[in-house]
C-alpha cells in the first residue's frame, strides 16, 4: 500500500468525498506494537476509484483499530481521513446500536433487536464525529457520499454544519416494513438523519416505498412518486428542498471477475481443488460471512435430511462453506457459530467416512483468487439468506460461471433475486422447497441448467458496479434544488 503523508489535495478540501464506518485500508497493529496499512479493497472502492482519483477525492472512516486517528495521508491518489473510535465507541456505537440494534431490526428482526439508550447517544456522538471530519474535508460545494446503516444521522448532521454540499446517501442493507421500523425508540431521528441527504438509495424500490411513507407518517412530510423513472423515485418536499428516495441495485465489477475466472491459474486451481475435496460427483458451495441473516443453517438443514431421506448419497456429494469470521463479539453470533459447528459436525458424524467428510466447513477468509477458483470449482452455488439487502456472492457466482454450467440456488429475501429470476428460487422459511430447489439445481437437464445460467449472466454482465455508481451520480445530479 503506497501512503504518501502530507501529499495530494491538501487542505483546500477534496471536491467528493466517500464517508463509509471503515477505510478501503486497515491499519493493522503488530504485536511488537508497530503498525502499518493493509489494502482491504471491497465492491464500493473498485466502484468509485476512478471518480475518486479524477475528482481529487477523499474518504472519511475508522481505521479499523481503538484509538488510532493517524493524519490525513494520501493512498494511491485517494486522501484518507481517520475517525478516531475508542474501544468503548466500538462497543456501544458498533456492536451495540449499529449491529445488535439496526442490523437484526433490518433484517426482519431474525434475532430481537435490543435498544439501549447509552449505545443510541453513542452512536449519535459518532455520527457527530464523522460528519465533522467530513464537514472538514470537503471543499466549498463538494460531492459527499455517505454509507450504510452505521451513519443514519450523517447527512442531516452534515447538512447543518455545510449546507453548500450535495450529499448522497445509500443503504447497503434493507429497509424495513414500517411496522417494523416504528419499533425504535429513535425512529423520528433516523429518518430526519437520512433526509438530510439530496438522495437517498436503496437496493430496492420497496425499501425506497417504505422510507416514503415513513417520512409522512413521522414528520409529515409529503412525497410524490416519479413513475417514468428507472430508479421509481420518490419526491419527498422537506421545508424547501427536494429529497429523492430511489433504488439502486448495487452490483459487481462483473468483467473484472469474469477475466480471472478465464485465467489458466484459476481454472488449473479449480481443478486441483475438486480433486482435493476426493472428486466429488455434485460439489455445492456456500461463501457467507458468518451472519445469522445468511441462512447458513437452512442450507445445512436441507442436506441433512436430503442425505437421510436418501434424496442424495453422501459418498457423491460434497457441501463446501466458506464462512468468514465477523462480529464475533456480539453474543448473536456467538450462538449462531456454536449452532452451525455442531451441526457440521453431526452431519459429518453421521455421514462422513474416514478422510471423507461430507461438508468441509473453513472459518477463515480466503484471498480473491482462490474464492475464484472456489466458484469455479463449485457445481451448485447455495446463497439461502434469510434476509439480505442485495447478496453479492450470488452474482460473483454467476459471473465466474465462464462455461456457462452450475447452478444459483437463490433465496427469494436476498435483494439479488429481484434481478436473478432464472436462478432457482427457493423461500428459506419452507425447507420442502429448499430441498426441491437444491434437488432441481442438480437433477435437472443440462441444457435447463445452461439455459438459466446464461440468462443470469446477462443480467450480471451487462448490469455492473460501475453501471451502478454512475446511475446513482446522475440521478444526484438530477435532483432539484440541489
Ligand atoms: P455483506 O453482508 O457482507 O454485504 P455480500 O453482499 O454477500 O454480503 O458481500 C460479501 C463479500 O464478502 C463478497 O464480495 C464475498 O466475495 C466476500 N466474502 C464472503 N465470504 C468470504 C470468504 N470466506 N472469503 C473471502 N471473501 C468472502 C452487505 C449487505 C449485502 C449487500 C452488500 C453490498 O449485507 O446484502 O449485497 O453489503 O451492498
Amino acid at each position: 500500500m503506497t501512503r504518501e503523508a502530507g501529499q495530494g489535495t491538501g487542505d483546500a478540501g477534496a471536491d467528493f468525498v466517500v464517508v463509509a464506518n471503515r477505510l478501503p485500508v486497515d491499519l493493522v497493529r503488530d504485536a511488537d506494537g508497530t503498525e502499518q496499512w493493509k489494502a482491504s479493497p471491497g465492491g464500493l472502492v473498485t466502484a468509485l476509484e476512478s471518480i475518486l482519483k479524477a475528482n481529487h477525492g477523499a474518504w472519511v472512516g475508522w481505521p479499523g483499530v481503538a484509538d488510532a486517528a493517524p493524519d490525513p495521508f494520501d493512498s494511491d491518489g485517494i486522501r484518507l481521513h481517520s475517525v478516531l473510535l475508542s474501544a468503548l465507541d466500538i462497543e456501544l456505537y458498533y456492536e451495540g446500536f449499529s449491529n445488535a440494534t439496526l442490523w437484526p431490526l433490518f433484517h426482519d428482526v431474525v434475532v430481537p433487536p435490543e435498544y439501549h439508550r447509552e449505545w443510541w447517544n453513542a452512536y449519535r456522538d459518532v455520527n457527530t464525529r464523522f460528519a465533522e471530519a467530513t464537514a472538514a474535508a470537503a471543499a466549498p460545494g463538494a460531492t459527499i457520499w455517505v454509507q450504510d446503516y452505521q451513519l443514519l444521522l450523517v447527512p442531516r448532521l452534515l447538512r447543518e454544519l455545510r449546507p453548500d454540499l450535495t450529499i448522497g446517501f445509500f443503504l447497503h442493507i434493507p429497509f424495513p416494513p414500517v411496522e417494523l421500523f416504528m419499533q425504535l425508540p429513535w425512529r423520528t431521528e433516523l429518518v430526519e438523519g437520512m433526509l438530510g441527504a439530496d438522495l437517498v438509495g436503496f437496493h430496492l424500490p420497496g425499501g425506497a416505498d417504505n422510507f416514503r411513507i415513513l417520512a409522512n407518517k413521522l414528520s409529515g412530510l409529503p412525497s410524490v412518486r416519479l413513475r417514468a423513472d428507472k430508479t421509481k423515485a420518490a419526491e419527498i418536499r422537506v421545508d424547501d428542498r427536494m429529497v429523492r428516495a430511489g433504488a439502486f441495485p448495487i452490483s459487481i465489477d462483473s468483467g473484472a471477475v469474469d477475466a480471472l475466472a478465464r485465467t489458466r491459474a484459476i481454472l488449473d486451481r479449480a481443478v486441483r481443488l475438486r480433486e482435493e475435496l476426493g472428486s466429488p460427483k455434485v460439489l455445492m458451495l456456500g461463501v457467507d460471512r458468518l451472519d445469522y441473516t445468511k441462512g447458513i443453517d437452512v442450507r445445512l438443514k436441507a442436506l441433512e435430511e436430503l442425505i437421510g431421506e436418501g434424496r442424495l448419497d453422501p459418498s457423491e456429494v460434497t457441501f463446501l462453506q466458506l464462512a468468514t469470521p465477523s462480529r464475533e463479539r456480539v453474543e448473536q453470533y456467538q450462538f449462531m457459530r456454536s449452532r452451525i459447528e455442531e451441526r457440521v459436525g453431526r452431519i459429518n458424524g453421521m455421514y462422513g467416512e474416514i478422510g471423507q467428510p461430507v461438508v468441509t466447513y473453513i472459518h477463515r477468509p480466503v484471498p480473491k483468487s482462490e474464492l475464484t477458483a472456489f466458484y469455479a470449482a463449485a457445481d451448485v452455488m447455495l446463497v439461502t439468506p434469510v434476509r439480505d439487502g442485495m447478496n453479492l456472492v450470488a452474482k460473483e457466482y454467476v459471473a465466474t460461471c465462464t462455461d456457462g454450467a452450475g447452478a444459483l440456488v437463490l433465496s427469494e429475501f436476498a435483494g439479488a433475486a429481484a434481478e436473478l429470476r432464472q436462478a432457482y428460487l427457493c423461500n428459506p422459511h419452507d425447507l420442502e422447497g429448499v430441498k426441491d430447489a437444491i434437488m432441481a439445481a442438480i437433477s435437472d437437464p443440462v441444457e435447463e441448467r445452461r439455459r438459466r445460467m446464461r440468462a443470469l449472466r446477462r443480467q450480471v454482465l451487462g448490469n455492473d458496479v460501475h453501471a451502478w455508481a454512475r446511475r446513482f451520480f446522475e440521478t444526484l445530479d438530477a435532483t432539484p434544488d440541489n
